[in-house]
């Protein structure tokens, strides 16, 4: 599927050329629809190129290696994560435990090409380049990627279930666990039920959090997220123009907000509402999702002064190639519940915009697509 321009995502023959060094050509079993690859094909993404590949939550079998690849071998079961982790010596970032962002990669991939500035990928009509997108690019049937992008898991691992650790579900579970470490009886609300926000709710009644409250506009959200850990749900639409933040403060368990507050809708007003919701004295805001070209945060520097912090997360602060296949087989020994992340399934690349409108639709968590 070419994302061509602006929500313009087509389906062509497009030849994907063999690995270079240090690279590894795959074939996408499956791939579940993440809202940052309709972000991007919507325009929002200030890094968005056209034409590209999008699409970054897969489940894929190692089909070729180039040469000095020997993390992984043809038959591998593995899945891409669109954050490196080289684990060089010399990188800080991978030997640091405060982080997951190793950077060997990001210059080219946010320029939508390998590691050597050439793209994989060429349109069979015309022989046009096609660009890459977070060094996954998996809304087609074969991808490459750099080898350090690559993360191997079991093969007994069913890959419909494995690819949500590819971005979404890991990114919640993350944040809660890895850059927020909500401790047992915490206060925490979470701003937007989607997945990701879903999976911020799962985590953090894994942790033993003692309240916990949705926010979302959109209210068949709530049914799921009382049966995964909400005590409460509020729809902002219910309380015309008073501010979530004064609504949550107001009944949150100590009258002075939650202990921890997320926000996974990307919305910039809602992440001002997730900060100003912040516990006075010591509240923690963690900022999940990504906003629009443009969008910047407002709030007073009071909001800080009087012990609120914000900080973000890619990725939920999991160095990748170590996550991914630990996730896994959490999951596989049924200590991390997915399947209800899965709301729809498609079959053939060609409905990946099935899968579009279905995330559009409001009823979808995750849309997988089988090729
Ligand atoms: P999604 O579209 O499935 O879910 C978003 C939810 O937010 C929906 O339920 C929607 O109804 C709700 N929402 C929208 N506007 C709202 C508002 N004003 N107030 C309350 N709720 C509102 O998306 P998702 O796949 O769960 O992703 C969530 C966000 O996280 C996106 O911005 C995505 O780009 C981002 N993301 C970030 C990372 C990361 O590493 N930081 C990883 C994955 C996704
Ligand atoms: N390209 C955008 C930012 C996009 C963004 O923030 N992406 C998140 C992952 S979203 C996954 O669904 C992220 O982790 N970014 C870290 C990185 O290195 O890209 C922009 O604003 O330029
Ligand atoms: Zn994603």
């Amino acid at each position: 599927m070419v994302a061509f321009g602006v929500n313009d995502l087509r389906e062509e023959e497009v030849i994907v050329a063999p690995p270079k060094a240090g690279e590894v050509r795959m074939k996408v079993m499956c791939n579940a629809l993440c809202h940052t690859d309709i972000y991007t094909l919507s325009g929002q993404d200030p890094e968005g190129l056209f034409p590209s590949i999008l699409g970054h939550e897969a489940g894929c079998v190692v089909e070729a290696v180039g040469e000095g690849v020997t993390s992984v071998k043809v038959g591998d079961h593995v899945v891409p994560g669109y954050t490196p982790q080289c684990k060089g010596s010399d990188c800080m970032f991978c030997m640091s435990p405060k982080t997951n962002l190793c950077p060997k990669i990001r210059g080219t991939q946010g320029k939508g090409v390998m590691p050597d500035g050439t793209s994989r990928f060429t349109l069979a009509k015309d022989g046009s380049t096609v660009y890459h997108f977070m060094g996954c690019s998996t809304f087609a049937e074969y991808t490459v990627l750099a080898e350090i992008s690559i993360a191997k898991i079991d093969p007994a691992a069913s890959l419909e279930k494995a690819c949500l650790f590819g971005c979404g579900i890991s990114t919640g579970l993350g944040a809660v666990w890895n850059n927020a470490k909500v401790e047992p009886f915490s206060s925490v609300a979470v701003f937007g039920l989607g997945a990701v926000g879903f999976a911020v709710v799962q985590a953090a009644k894994a942790v033993g959090a003692s309240h916990i409250v949705g926010i979302d506009v959109n209210p068949n959200k709530f049914e799921m997220a009382k049966k995964l850990g909400c005590d409460v749900c509020y729809n902002p639409k219910d309380h015309g123009d008073e501010p979530m933040q004064q609504v949550l403060v107001k009944n949150s368990p100590t009258g002075f907000g939650f202990d921890y507050t997320f926000d996974c809708t990307g919305n910039v007003n809602v992440m001002r509402s997730a900060l100003e919701a912040a516990h006075r004295g010591w509240g923690q805001c963690c900022l999940v999702g990504v906003a629009a070209a443009g969008k910047e945060i407002a709030t007073r520097p009071f909001q800080f002064i009087t012990g609120r912090r914000c900080f973000g997360t890619a990725f939920g602060g999991w160095k990748t190639r170590d996550a991914i296949p630990m996730l896994t087989d959490k999951m596989m020994k049924g200590e991390i519940a997915v399947d209800h992340f899965i709301t729809h399934r498609f079959n053939g690349v060609g409905e990946t915009t099935k899968a579009i409108d279905a995330l559009h639709s409001g009823d979808c968590l995750r849309a997988v697509v089988h090729y």
